[in-house]
């Protein structure tokens, strides 16, 4: 069954290899995908086989790539492995990129997700020439139904010169209805309140517009989104999905928020999964999320009935939950409500709803300072996604850890982050499988000593203790927040020098 019903749009109908052609050395070129999932399957091998055949011909062929955050080895890979990308927004995880960005061949504009959208409109990044966007279907007015995320889509349609649509029939077709796509945002000085005071509430329309005259190719796919596989919880994310989760049971005894909790945000990876398999085996009941990414725990946590309800600009699943999805999936509707990450990742509405949030970590100092993104203050990790969105402007917010890393070899805790994504005035509440530090209200050396006693690994307590004693003692450095500066950088560099990086 054609799932491309308008007329004209049917006219555009054409192979990968074809649509690749409208695609030219130093375009910025917008493509869908987030955190695996809704990113174009077949344009990006096709471009990625034109750029090879460029090069072979002593010609330069790469794009600009902007995204909704990370896609897959399939877009992301292809590309990175053809040379064929010069820079590269808001967010990566991809490997082989990843070691390009860190060689210095890619630019990577590491940027706040909620930025990425407005960032175009305000012309920061300069012109979007091409817009590669993976639908479920178009319909016969010429409305398109969004696949398995929303991420920048609306900002990339809009903006674009040209448009190619991917088609995707492995997308199941009942995910009409599942989206809400807000279309009231303006430039300031024309800006409104968004109208958002409950986070399952409808505000915009389930589809993304196009002008047909823009869109010059239409490919049709079947093939999956990347659908990585999650590991069962070790024991270090389950002890801190337990810290977690009983500091929520005693935020809610102590009055400061009420039995079914505010609405949650859950960060991407092995530990953020696990903290939702502790909230469903808690007796919380009746949540809903307010977040990026819907990844397996939060199905399980809609399958239980722990989560009411949960609002996102994607899905994050492993291949048995997207059959899980698929196969429940009138019952989910409703229940999940897919946005522009404009929307799901807005500050205003973060800060409105009282957004409880949870993020991962590499590190965090002694003073409350979080580095998310670097390894030895130098390579990116992956990059800054939602955490800044959502831990700036949260009600509450977490960041986790192991407290080691490297078998034990590195702690996570260090006397002063080797960069700062997340600064002390941001960060609530440190978590590592040794036990939780609340920092709030504390002034800074109230927090060292907390997070050391809570957070820090025992083989490294002692080293952090002496650290701060000698930075509290020093003369005449010892201020407001102690350091001895050049010990805390070389804190990182003996990792180096004993080749643990
Ligand atoms: O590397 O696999 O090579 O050993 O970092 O670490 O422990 O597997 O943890 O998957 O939860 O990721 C911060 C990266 C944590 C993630 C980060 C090494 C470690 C391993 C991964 P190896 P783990 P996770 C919503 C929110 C920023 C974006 C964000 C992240 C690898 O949570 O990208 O929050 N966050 N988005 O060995 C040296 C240390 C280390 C270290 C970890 N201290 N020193 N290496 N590693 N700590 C989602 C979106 O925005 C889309």
């Amino acid at each position: 069954m054609t799932r491309v019903l308008s007329p004209q749009l049917q006219q555009r109908i054409t192979t990968p290899e074809r649509a690749a052609t409208f695609v030219r050395h130093g375009d910025n070129v917008g493509m869908s995908g987030f955190t695996g999932a809704g990113y174009p399957k077949a344009l990006p091998a096709a471009l990625a086989s034109r750029m090879q055949a460029a090069h072979g011909r002593g010609e330069d062929f790469r794009i600009g790539l902007w995204t909704g955050a990370s896609t897959a080895p399939d877009a992301d890979g292809v590309l990175a492995e053809a040379h064929g990308i010069s820079t590269r927004l808001p967010y990566n995880s991809d490997p082989t990129l990843r070691a390009l960005i860190n060689s210095g061949e890619v630019d990577y504009v590491d940027a706040h997700l909620s930025h990425s959208a407005q960032h175009m409109w305000f012309g920061f990044y300069g012109n979007l020439d091409v817009a590669v966007v993976e639908v479920t279907a178009i319909l016969a007015d010429g409305l398109l139904v969004p696949s398995s995320s929303v991420g920048n889509n609306k900002t990339w349609l809009d903006q674009a010169d040209r448009i190619i649509l991917e088609v995707n029939h492995w997308q199941p077709r009942e995910l009409e209805g599942f989206h809400d796509v807000y279309y009231g945002t303006a430039l300031p000085p024309h800006r409104r309140p968004l109208a958002l005071t409950e986070p399952m509430q409808r505000i915009g329309e389930p589809y993304l517009r196009v002008d047909p005259s823009k869109v010059v190719a239409v490919v049709e796919t079947d093939a999956p989104d990347r659908n990585s596989p999650f590991s069962e919880p070790d024991d270090a994310s389950r002890a801190i999905a337990e810290h977690l989760v009983d500091f929520l049971r005693h935020e809610v005894a102590a009055g400061r928020m009420p039995a079914e909790l505010l609405p949650l945000q859950s960060g991407v990876g092995n530990v953020a999964n696990a903290v939702l398999a502790g909230l469903d085996a808690s007796d919380f009941t009746d949540l809903v999320a307010y977040t990026e990414v819907l990844q397996d725990g939060m199905l399980d946590l809609l399958d239980s009935g722990t989560l009411r309800a949960a609002s996102a600009t994607s899905f994050g699943l492993s291949d048995a939950g997207v059959r899980r999805f698929m196969d429940g999936i009138d019952a989910y509707k409703g229940r999940i409500l897919l946005r522009s990450e404009e929307i799901s990742n807005h500050p205003e509405l973060v800060r409105r709803l009282g957004i409880i949030a949870m993020n991962g970590m590499i590190e965090a100092d002694l003073y409350g300072n979080v580095n998310s993104t670097h390894v030895m203050g130098s390579a990116i990790m992956n990059g800054i996604g939602g955490s800044g969105d959502f831990a700036r402007n949260a009600f509450l917010n977490f960041f986790l850890s192991p407290s080691t890393a490297k078998h034990g070899a590195i702690s996570a805790i260090v006397p002063m982050v080797s960069h700062v994504d997340h600064t002390e005035h941001d960060v609530h509440v440190v978590v590592t499988d040794q036990g939780l530090a609340d920092l709030r209200g504390l002034a800074p050396r109230k927090r060292a000593r907390r997070i050391i006693e809570h957070c820090a690994h025992p083989d490294f307590r002692d080293g952090l203790t002496d650290y701060l004693e000698r930075a509290e003692a020093s003369r005449p450095t010892a201020r407001h927040t102690p350091h001895l500066l050049g010990e805390a950088l070389s804190w990182h560099q003996r990792f180096l020098d004993t080749g643990h990086m």
